[in-house]
């Protein structure tokens, strides 16, 4: 069953709310802003729990530094110095974090307002042009996302491009999964994974490690696994990134609420995670280390326009293509 509702308005455009709900009573929200994941939530003895880190109006998502829930795109991950190439031409985008570029500028995908239709009884579209002028990547792209929650619990997230013009696309949804806080009573895995190594502006390395302080390849509980980070680095928590196996089949990671006995399962189509926990609402707290949510973000390793062995996001002109994220919640 899917429904509408208003969300207010950014610079007087309308925010459309889409609530699809299945038969178990879980419901997806998804706005027309940035295609926010704003609610993702389960019926549970009679009481209703939002899974996801949410605002209930639109301003609060503009002004939130993190990113919360929102689609990222053109490319989800850090761009060195950004600026690529694409066969023998020279691009230059936006630099928003030193000289690098990260979550697609300050004009991407997060940022524009779509055109929602459903689809079908458990599905709805969000469909837009991202165009150079506006956000300065090269080319433009017809991008089509489409959401769809089955009644085993299965949120597909699809995306279908079309490139006009050459052009580079690696999306992610920057999902903050809401966890109890200080992230107790919260176990996390990646399957088949390993860490890699990054430099001093969080850029990859061509380096993978099988450091134990990252390794989680076996489930984990993320408090301990914080702590353990804090004695045997410099850092407050995870902002890391993992090379996993690509799959829509099997999950890539698990986070399982102990508190409140569920599990989230993720699978991606592309080899590459991205994992950061936060405080997104308390932007202090969270820079004293102190944590209730961890995003996970799954995407193409970062920076792959300078590494051509992690994978290659670049799009010719007239070129179609598919790419997909599935969440499941036990
Ligand atoms: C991504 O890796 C980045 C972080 O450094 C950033 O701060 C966050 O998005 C908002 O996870």
């Amino acid at each position: 069953m899917i429904t509408q509702e208003d969300f207010g308005e950014i610079n007087d455009k309308k925010i459309k709310k889409y609530v699809l709900e299945n038969k178990l009573k879980t419901r997806v929200g998804i706005l027309t802003l940035g295609g926010i994941i704003q609610e993702f939530s389960i019926l549970k003895d009679g009481k209703r729990q939002n899974l996801v880190v949410n605002f209930d109006n639109p301003q609060a998502y503009v002004d939130n530094p993190f990113q919360v829930c929102k689609q990222i795109g053109r490319v989800a991950g850090r761009i060195k110095d950004a600026s690529f190439k694409i066969g023998d031409n020279t691009y230059q985008v936006e630099a928003n974090e030193g000289k690098n570029a990260i979550h697609g500028g300050t004009h991407g995908l997060s940022t524009q307002v779509l055109t929602g239709k459903v689809y079908d009884s458990n599905s709805v579209t969000l469909s837009t042009v991202l165009r150079h002028a506006v956000d300065g990547y090269p080319g433009n792209l017809n991008i089509t996302i489409k959401y769809s929650l089955d009644d085993e619990n299965n949120l597909d997230v699809t995306y279908d491009v079309r490139a006009i013009g050459d052009t580079v696309f690696d999306p992610t949804i920057h999902i903050y999964w809401k966890l109890p806080e200080d992230l107790s009573n919260t176990e996390f895995q990646i399957s088949n994974s390993q860490h890699v190594v990054v430099d001093g502006n969080k850029l990859p390395t061509v380096q993978m490690e099988d450091n134990p302080v990252y390794d989680f390849n076996q489930a984990k509980k993320l408090n301990e696994a914080v702590l353990n980070l804090r004695k045997n680095s410099d850092v407050l928590g995870y902002d890391d990134i993992y090379k996993v196996k690509p799959d829509i089949n099997e999950p890539i990671a698990e986070l399982k609420n102990l508190e409140n006995d569920t599990k989230i399962s993720i699978f991606s189509d592309r080899n590459g995670l991205v994992i950061f926990t936060a405080d997104p609402k308390d932007v202090s707290k969270h820079d004293q280390g102190s944590y209730n949510a961890i995003a996970t973000e799954v995407q193409t390793l970062p920076d792959s326009l300078h590494h051509p062995e992690f994978g290659d996001i670049r799009l010719t002109n007239g070129q179609e293509k598919k790419y997909q994220i599935r969440y499941k919640v036990n």
